[in-house]
């Protein structure tokens, strides 16, 4: 007991974040909002029947496996002032292929088959290891591996806005397609916020937009408030839809 007082002043070994420190801001509220968003869907999750249940399962995993990340990369912004990029891959690597399988779990009323969800999510690991050759290896050819990254990007958005995943929204109608509408504008709109981060972090690209508060890591924090917390609003909301429905 006594060492554990002892050790106690550790825990409130904490680094100030000055107030135009954007980054250091929105690691710190991106982290609570992230945890807060994984309570309210773990919490929620029972009372949902066994399909949506695993839905809103892997919406509290995406929220929550975020809001350790943010942990991470806010004490490493705090320490050692640098992006934390393998932080935020790593992040994005386990995240990302989950919406994949958010989308196949909505769409599996409709027959939605397991090779749909392996394309998505080949297409996400593609999107990603390549983004992060452009940004963390091979940064001289951060326009090819941005360009190629952008291709997976592009072959995401076509399956489910035109592919067979949206003829299975189609089929399956109601409260599922209009849940798959919304997570499309999504990816669509809400993802294309990351090559804008992708961009402003490559000097000589729109690194200006700095100067307006808008670096990278601030791009990126509030494109993964909007994608992961309001991703898992929509599929909460699908949920409560097709309760009533029934
Ligand atoms: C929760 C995290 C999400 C939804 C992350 C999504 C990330 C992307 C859609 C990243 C896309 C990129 C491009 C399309 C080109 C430039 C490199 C990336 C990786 C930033």
């Amino acid at each position: 007991m006594y060492s554990l007082l002892l050790k106690l002043p550790l825990l409130a070994d904490v680094t100030k974040i000055a107030s135009d420190d954007y980054v250091g801001f929105t690691f710190f509220v991106g982290c609570m909002a992230m945890m807060a968003a994984s309570a309210f869907f773990f919490l929620s999750m029972n009372s949902f029947d066994r399909k949506w249940k695993t839905s809103i399962l892997v919406s509290g995993l995406i929220t929550f496996i975020a809001a350790v990340h943010y942990w991470y990369m806010r004490d490493y912004w705090a320490g050692v002032g640098e992006s934390p990029t393998f932080f935020r891959y790593v992040d994005w690597v386990l995240t990302v292929p989950l919406m994949c399988v958010e989308f196949y779990l909505i769409l599996k009323v409709a027959g939605a088959k397991k090779s749909l969800m392996w394309k998505l999510i080949a297409a996400s690991v593609v999107m990603l290891v390549t983004g992060y050759f452009g940004e963390a290896v091979f940064r001289d050819n951060a326009a090819l591996w941005g360009l190629l990254s952008g291709l997976a990007y592009f072959y995401i958005a076509y399956e489910i806005w035109l592919g067979s995943a949206k003829k299975l929204a189609v089929a399956a109608g109601g409260s599922v397609l209009k849940a798959h509408k919304m997570l499309c504008w999504f990816v669509l709109v809400g993802w294309a916020i990351y090559p804008l981060g992708y961009m402003a972090g490559t000097p000589g690209w729109y690194d200006g937009l700095a100067g307006l508060g808008l670096n990278m890591d601030v791009i990126y924090n509030i494109g993964d408030a909007i994608n992961k917390i309001g991703f898992g609003l929509v599929v909460y909301g699908a949920a409560v839809a097709a309760q009533d429905e029934k």
